[in-house]
């Protein structure tokens, strides 16, 4: 043929004649060659640890040694479109080709209307005991109970391809497969929310997404709408400042905490109850990135805490949080000098110590991150016995809202039966039909009371089916439309976390303020911010004046006190763990083999850190390029024996930009790194500028580098106003 006379034959290569149960050993299979000993890449290959639930197997589809379909099981043994003659009109007959530019075309579904961008991974929960002095819930009933969980992190306001490390509120939504049912505690990284009451959620979130008429700025809430709302509504200060604080710009997943915000109740099998407050307190620590790094990264890796946190558990270096409860009367809604049901309070740890319950390990990653990941639908309504709601308004709205918004992702009411969204036990109701029915339910009577179906399924109660039941809430009162006056006070707490940062942090939050602000336009938001601020903390209101160039009103000293709490603060004084941390090598390809760097990565391995070599192109002992590398892939930065000359000013190369190594190190230093050196490379430090002092180690040894990790980040580099 004459094309092939040209070379454009298809870049299939080859054919192969095998076995295929639809066509015995005729067929000519179209195959591409693959060479011996590649890997194949089907995601089964990855063990999670045993014992691990494993209900989702029996959906999983994998094509290694399988025969191309159609969708309804038909051989496909040729992939091109079905046209007259080689150059003709493709025809309308092919269903091959429909059903696949079909299914093409209707591939995405809507993204979450908030949290669209969110990373899952399952794993398992421990009890650390038998709860039954607190809840009648089965999967706290026993010691070492194991229930399976999956976990969806994610950020709030950016788009599905926004990147990881703007700065926003977490989403911490954790389900349990408890088998009595799904618990969603739908929780943040934030202990509180920007709104009192849920009927405000829409202006919220239109305040905070990009700007309507440009779709500008995304995954940011440096603009006028939202900075508008918020001196609008200051019940956003207090989430508003943990979100400029380190907690909206975290190191990884990992390294965070997770709460359910409002107020819940345990439920003890005799229908007493207490009022409770979520948290998973983080294992690994609390660890945040500096603006200017959160913001490289940005650019440079948007899938920094997804890539971080798949490859941790990848290597079996599992994530842990604690969760616990804070444990309140009923009826003590008000001793603690705000309302418990108001979620733009914490409740000190001081006043309600937290006790913990079990304990949430992270060991499976998604192997399909649609069918896992993208279709889970979290609800705050996924309740279980032994838990309850309680009056929060902002709760009993996201009741409605969470069920509401998977019709519209999905299109139908069946969406808890897809695989990650079914629950552990069987379900037994008279609900029927609708979009995507994927059971056949087999009972003739699908109404309740029945005769015909002998009465089933009959209605659960406590002694048996384990019913589920309410504790005993009473109400009655006059219909209202207004916020009760023990909501009222919404500045003493924001006060109260600012006054538990150290120095540094507050520094840190002052510069978020200061970033924020300075990109807004509209000068009337500008003064009503600093209005705000300054019921807060004239301190605060007169160092983000200065910087915008405006005079903070006088002081407002009505919520003005110096309490302190604690657990408030973004950063650990030391990591607990170093487990799945970075650091670099800067090295060159001659340098890279000294003893030093091979003793340095064993002592550094034993606690699970990883150690990466740099130089300027591939080979042994090289792990990546100047050219690919950055000083935010690090949490260290050690320069290798021998490799000093690639920071001397007129060293140059063409495999890497001019200055690459150098900025890595400055960075580092810069982002509050562990710094340091092995031998004589001590020059380098000097060569870029960078002085002695604290998380500084000429002479670098595998002990400093453990103990610059452990302390994270040197705050005590970082210039405060004062
Ligand atoms: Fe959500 N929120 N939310 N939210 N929220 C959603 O539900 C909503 C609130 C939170 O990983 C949506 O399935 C209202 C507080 C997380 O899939 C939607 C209100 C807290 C996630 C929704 C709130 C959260 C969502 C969008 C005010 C912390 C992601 C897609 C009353 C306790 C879950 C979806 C996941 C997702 C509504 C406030 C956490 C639209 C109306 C407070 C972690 O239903």
């Amino acid at each position: 043929m004459l094309l092939t006379t040209f070379g454009l034959a298809a870049a299939f290569v080859g054919s192969a004649s095998a076995a295929c149960p639809f066509m015995g050993e005729e067929l000519e299979a179209r195959d591409v060659n693959v060479p011996e000993g590649h890997p194949d890449l089907a995601r089964r290959d990855y063990d999670p640890p045993a014992g691990t639930d494993d209900f989702l197997a029996q959906y999983e589809v994998n094509n290694t040694g399988e025969w191309l379909t159609t969708d309804v099981g038909g051989p496909i043994s040729d992939q091109n479109s079905l046209s007259v003659g080689d150059r003709g009109p493709t025809l309308l007959e092919d269903f091959i080709f429909r059903q696949k530019i079909q299914h093409f075309d209707h591939e995405r579904v809507p993204e979450r209307a908030v949290h669209a961008r969110g990373f899952g991974a399952h794993g398992v929960f421990k009890s650390y005991g038998n709860w039954n002095n607190l809840t009648g819930a089965s999967f706290l009933a026993e010691e070492g109970k194991e229930t399976p969980v999956f976990v969806r992190f994610s950020t709030v306001a950016g788009s599905r391809g926004s990147a990881d490390t703007a700065r926003d509120v977490h989403g911490f939504a954790v389900r349990l497969y408890t088998d009595e049912g799904n618990f969603d505690i739908v929780g943040n990284n934030i202990p509180v929310f920007f709104i009192q009451d849920a009927i405000l959620f829409p202006d919220l979130i239109h305040a905070v997404k990009p700007q309507p008429h440009n779709e500008i700025p995304q995954a940011a809430t440096a603009h006028d709408t939202a900075w508008d709302f918020f001196s609008q509504q200051p019940s956003s200060l207090h989430t508003l400042f943990w979100a400029m604080a380190q907690h909206g710009i975290v190191r990884s997943l990992r390294h965070t905490d997770g709460f359910g915000i409002h107020t819940f109740r345990m439920v003890k099998d005799d229908g007493s109850s207490k009022l409770v407050k979520f948290h998973w307190k983080s294992l690994q620590g609390k660890a945040g990135l500096t603006w200017e790094e959160a913001q490289a990264v940005a650019g440079k890796n948007a899938d920094y805490h997804r890539q971080d946190l798949y490859e941790a558990i990848e290597a079996g270096r599992y994530p842990e949080w604690e969760f616990g409860v804070q444990i309140m009367e009923e009826g003590d809604e008000l001793k603690y000098g705000f309302d418990l049901l108001d979620p733009t309070k914490i409740v000190p740890e001081e006043y309600v110590p937290v006790t913990p319950l079990g304990k949430m390990t992270l060991n499976k990653n998604p192997l399909n991150y649609f069918a896992e990941t993208e279709q889970s639908m979290f609800q705050p309504g996924h309740m279980v016995r032994g838990f309850d709601f309680t009056d929060d308004p902002l709760l009993q709205g996201r009741i409605y809202s969470y069920l509401d918004t998977q019709l519209n992702r999905h299109g139908g009411p069946n969406f808890e039966q897809l695989p990650i969204n079914q629950a552990r036990r069987k379900f037994h109701n008279n609900n029927r039909d609708g979009a995507a029915q994927m059971f056949i339910p087999v009972n003739t009577a699908a109404y309740s009371p029945n005769t015909v179906g002998g009465g089933w399924p009959k209605q659960a109660n406590k002694t048996q089916g384990r019913g589920f039941f309410t504790s005993n809430r009473r109400y009655s009162g006059t219909l209202t439309r207004s916020v009760s006056d023990t909501f009222a006070d919404v500045w003493s707490q924001p006060r109260l976390f600012w006054n538990s940062l150290n120095k540094v942090e507050k520094q840190f939050l002052i510069n978020a303020i200061r970033f924020e602000t300075s990109k807004l336009t509209s000068d009337v938001v500008k003064s009503n911010v600093l209005i705000q601020l300054n019921r807060v903390s004239h301190d605060i209101a007169q160092r983000v004046a200065k910087a915008i160039g405006m005079t903070a009103p006088d002081p407002d000293p009505t919520y003005y006190h110096d309490n302190t709490t604690q657990s408030v603060r973004p950063f650990s004084d030391k990591l607990p763990k170093l487990d799945g941390l970075k650091v670099g090598i800067l090295s060159s390809v001659s340098a890279a083999n000294a003893s030093s760097i091979s003793s340095v990565k064993s002592a550094l391995s034993a606690k699970e850190v990883d150690v990466k070599v740099v130089a300027e192109s591939l080979a042994d002992g090289i792990d990546q390029t100047y050219a690919a590398s950055d000083a935010t892939d690090f949490d260290a930065v050690i320069v290798a024996s021998g490799a000093q000359d690639l920071f001397s000013s007129n060293s140059s190369s063409t495999l890497y930009p001019a200055g690459r190594p150098g900025q890595i190190l400055l960075e580092a230093y810069r982002y509050g790194k562990t710094v340091g050196s092995f031998g004589a490379a001590g020059s380098a430090l000097s060569a870029v500028g960078i002085p002695s002092g604290d998380g500084v180690y000429r002479d670098a040894t595998a002990d400093n580098i453990i103990s610059g990790l452990e302390t994270f980040k040197w705050l005590s580099r970082f210039p405060t106003d004062d």
